[in-house]
């Protein structure tokens, strides 16, 4: 009753890919479940496609760089308001900012700044549905070719 069970991508950034465990557990402690998950290493076109809607920004350039510096984990997770529920454990975008609030976020705790800061959640649903797919293309074969899809290099 009232339950609005949405998906949401997730993504362990680089700076915090040996805290999945800790990471993990606190998804299933705020009721999400991992649906499916991808550990991987984004090119430079991949990053900047991903964070396509801010190729004007300043930060733009150090953004990229941060993305491909190492591997990162993306995941699928599903719950009751899954998409503002990861945003929550995630906290403020910049980390110092999470760092100064009352309540632990997981930036507050493995975040550093604006750039390296722990972990990336889709904003919106439609967000997600558009991230979901970059990570994990539906087979369907009816999805659009502009949009850039996330494919393995090996
Ligand atoms: O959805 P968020 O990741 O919380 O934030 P966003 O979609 O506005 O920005 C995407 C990423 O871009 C963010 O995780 C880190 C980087 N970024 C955003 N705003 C700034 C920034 N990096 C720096 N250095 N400074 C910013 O103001």
């Amino acid at each position: 009753l009232g339950s609005k069970k949405e998906r949401t991508l997730a993504m362990i950034k680089p700076d915090s890919i040996t805290k999945v465990g800790e990471i993990i557990q606190k998804i299933y402690d705020a009721n999400l479940i991992v649906t499916k998950a991808k550990m991987t290493k984004f090119s430079w076109k991949q990053a900047a496609d991903f964070y396509s809607e801010h190729q004007s920004k300043s930060f733009f350039n150090n953004l990229v760089q941060f993305m491909t510096s190492g591997s990162v984990i993306a995941m699928e997770l599903m719950g009751d308001e899954a998409v503002s529920v990861w945003r929550k454990l995630l906290g403020p975008t910049d980390s110092s900012v999470a760092q100064k609030e009352a309540s632990t976020s997981l930036r507050a705790q493995f975040g550093t700044d604006g750039t390296k800061n722990a972990g990336h959640g889709s904003d919106s649903l439609a967000s997600a549905a558009r991230e979901l797919e970059f990570f994990f293309p539906s087979t369907a074969g009816h999805s659009p070719s502009s949009t850039a899809k996330f494919t393995d290099s090996t």
